[in-house]
């Protein structure tokens, strides 16, 4: 049994701030969860998603026992059933059709290192089927690391130093509230706080300056403030490559051109030009959804470009920021299978890929994932899910996905297991979990659940002396400790050597007469809507649209509409929004129907164009 008291432990969330946690358990229950004070980023505090984890482990959406889908309703069966079914059907798929028959799929439900072990069970089968690609952050690095080779580690605390910060495509209002924290510290130091959205948000609320601008139009206007950079800087003096065609594809676009894409005045492009000159030093703080579309790693590149040709790069203050790696810290081999080849499917075009996949996938594993509410066009996912003749889903309640699966197990969670580590995207801090919860009855060990699936198989226990491995992580020579379970991580610099100016410059593309849909992350639940939200769980979704459409269309506040494309259709009650960009439309991501519409194209790089949706918006008839 846990002993009763305090453990310090590290939100597991797929969140960027990684907070430091204290915990008090009594009885083997979570009774109270607190911010652990001496973590330098999340300073004593932690949000509310993070602290419903005291009601929700033992909340009634707690899944706490196997359930097996039985003409449409779900019965509770026994452990040893539920195994047996799980690797026999797995048996059988790789039999008629070898290991690639069997797909294993995991999401960000949380961002725990050790999870990388999991996928000994099909590496072990001979590779099975993985997904590649991604849905959230990837192509921002991808364009950061054109720069100079490298991604580098973020700082969040260099804001601190700053004197103007723009925060391009980022909402940490909602999304980082430990970034705002630092935000507001550094205002309170005499920083302006400016923001480049498509809409208001509650970060433009707070902003000493805003500007909306059209979805797909960032790229004309980074270049239009790269052409002001260099008519007032000329030449960089730092090394640098491609300058000259860059500067010329620059300096043809015009303060008209800006202003004719983004829709803002001449006044408020004037203002933010004078923005980011005025008061040095700058630093940009681009966000995740400015980059999920088919140009976000050019588009990050271009920012980074108008970075340097405004010498803010290696300063202190200065600086273009994203988000960085952050699973390099485990040793390369662990939980690796010499030989194994994987048939790896693009994430962000999955169910398309599973549905025509030869050999056909015929059991599918889900763990830590919720790819029916989560990736794009959502409705092949579950015409997948319909054909494909085995699916098991691993979670700790009822997710959307794992309601559309033949088989559910309950998981335990983060706070349940301890013994692993939480290297955060954000900032430098790797952090060890510890265990402060006992699970409830009924609920297993995820690990114990795959390990006892592999050896019903036949396969041996590699997962136990490779999870034990974990603590190599600690070996890591570029780590100082910083606390109990706390560890400071120093990365090589980003900067340094030759600045590669983007060698392409990409047009956008608009599709005439439809509206762009932009699915937006929002406070209270992260990705997919855990339970707890009843609030965010009504039906139909709210979809915010530009009041002058709605006028245009004859549509009222609260109206039923419905949006329409190739891939499917949704019901939505209408929502006025005078802050948003002309031709376009936000909806909340994570809500039920709202991925039936987004688009399953792939970058160049292979993720996710999550914002390059676009829809009809129709009045609803009846
Ligand atoms: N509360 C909460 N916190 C979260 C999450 C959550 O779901 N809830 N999710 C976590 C995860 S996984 C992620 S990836 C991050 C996401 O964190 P953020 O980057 O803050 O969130 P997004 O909503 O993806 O996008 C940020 C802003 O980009 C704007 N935007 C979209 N398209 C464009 C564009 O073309 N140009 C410009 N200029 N702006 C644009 C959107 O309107 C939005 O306000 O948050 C993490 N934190
Ligand atoms: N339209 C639209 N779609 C988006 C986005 C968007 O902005 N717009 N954002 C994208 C982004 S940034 C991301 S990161 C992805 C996220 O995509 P997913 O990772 O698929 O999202 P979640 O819904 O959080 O799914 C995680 C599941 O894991 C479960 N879980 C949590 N902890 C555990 C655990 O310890 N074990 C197990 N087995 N399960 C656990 C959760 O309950 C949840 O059901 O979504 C993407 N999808
Ligand atoms: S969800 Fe994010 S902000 Fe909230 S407690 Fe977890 S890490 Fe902290
Ligand atoms: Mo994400």
């Amino acid at each position: 049994m846990l002993a009763d008291g305090t453990h310090l432990t590290v939100c597991a969330y797929d969140c960027p701030d990684s907070c430091g946690m204290v915990a008090t358990s009594r009885n083997g229950q979570l009774i109270e969860l607190e911010g652990r004070k001496d973590n330098p980023y999340t300073r004593g505090f932690i949000c509310h998603k993070g602290r419903r984890w005291v009601r929700n482990l033992r909340g009634p959406d707690r899944l706490t026992s196997p359930l097996l889908q039985k003409n449409g309703t779900f019965v509770p069966i026994g452990w040893d059933e539920a195994l047996d079914l799980t690797a026999a059907a797995i048996q059988s798929a790789v039999n008629r059709h070898g290991h690639q028959s069997f797909l294993f799929y995991e999401g960000s439900g949380n961002l725990l290192m050790g999870n990388k072990v999991q996928k000994l069970l099909p590496l072990m089968l001979g590779g099975g089927t993985m997904a590649t690609g991604s849905l959230c952050g990837s192509e921002g690095k991808v364009g950061l690391a054109r720069s100079y080779g490298t991604v580098g580690r973020d700082q969040p605390l260099a804001a601190l130093q700053s004197k103007s910060i723009l925060l391009w495509g980022r909402n940490p209002v909602e999304n980082s509230v430990h970034f705002l924290a630092i935000l507001h510290d550094a205002r309170r130091a005499g920083a302006r706080l400016g923001t480049i959205d498509v809409r208001a948000t509650p970060t433009t609320d707070i902003s000493d300056s805003s500007w909306i601008v059209r979805p797909g139009s960032d790229m004309k206007l980074v270049l239009y403030l790269c052409h002001e950079a260099i008519l007032l800087h000329g030449k960089p003096a730092a090394p640098h490559k491609g300058y000259e065609a860059f500067a010329r594809a620059c300096l043809q676009v015009s303060a008209e051109d800006a202003q004719q894409a983004t829709g803002l005045s001449a006044e408020a492009l004037h203002a933010l030009v004078g923005f980011i000159m005025d008061q040095p030093p700058l630093s940009i703080w681009t966000g995740y959804g400015l980059q999920r579309t088919y140009w976000g790693a050019d588009l990050v590149h271009a920012i980074d470009a108008l970075g340097f040709l405004l010498g803010t790069h290696g300063i202190p203050g200065g600086g273009v920021w994203f988000d960085q790696g952050d699973d390099d810290l485990l040793p390369s081999d662990v939980a690796t299978v010499p030989g194994a080849h994987p048939r790896l499917v693009p994430r962000p075009d999955l169910a398309a890929s599973l549905l025509a996949a030869d050999p056909p996938i015929e059991a599918a594993m889900f763990v830590r994932g919720n790819p029916v509410s989560q990736n794009p066009d959502a409705g092949k996912m579950l015409q997948f899910l319909e054909k494909c003749p085995f699916s098991v889903c691993l979670d700790w309640h009822m997710s959307v996905t794992a309601r559309a699966c033949r088989l559910v197990l309950p998981t335990t969670v983060f706070l349940e297991r301890g013994g692993d580590y939480v290297m955060s995207y954000f900032h430098d801090i790797l952090q060890k979990t510890e265990q402060v919860a006992e699970p409830p009855g009924g609920v297993r060990d995820e690990l114990d659940i795959i390990r006892d699936v592999a050896t019903r198989l036949g396969l041996p226990d590699r997962f136990t002396p490779e999870m034990a491995r974990l603590t190599e992580v600690e070996q890591d020579q570029r780590l100082t400790p910083a606390g109990p379970g706390m560890w400071r991580l120093s990365d090589v610099p980003r900067i340094q050597g030759t600045f590669h100016f983007p060698a392409t410059i990409p047009e956008a593309v608009f599709r005439s007469g439809m509206l762009r849909l932009i699915t937006v992350h929002v406070r209270d639940y992260i990705n997919g809507i855990d339970p707890g939200q009843a609030h965010v769980r009504v039906l139909p979704p709210v979809a915010s649209i530009p009041a002058p459409l709605a006028h245009e269309r004859g549509l009222t506040e609260g109206q039923l509409a419905i949006l329409r494309n190739d891939l499917g259709t949704l019901k939505v009650r209408v929502h006025l929004d005078k802050s948003i960009a002309a031709g376009t439309i936000v909806l909340a991501q994570g809500v039920e129907g709202v991925n039936l519409l987004v688009s399953p194209d792939l970058t160049p790089a292979g993720n996710s164009c999550i914002n390059d949706s676009w829809v009809l918006l129709e009045p609803a008839c009846g």
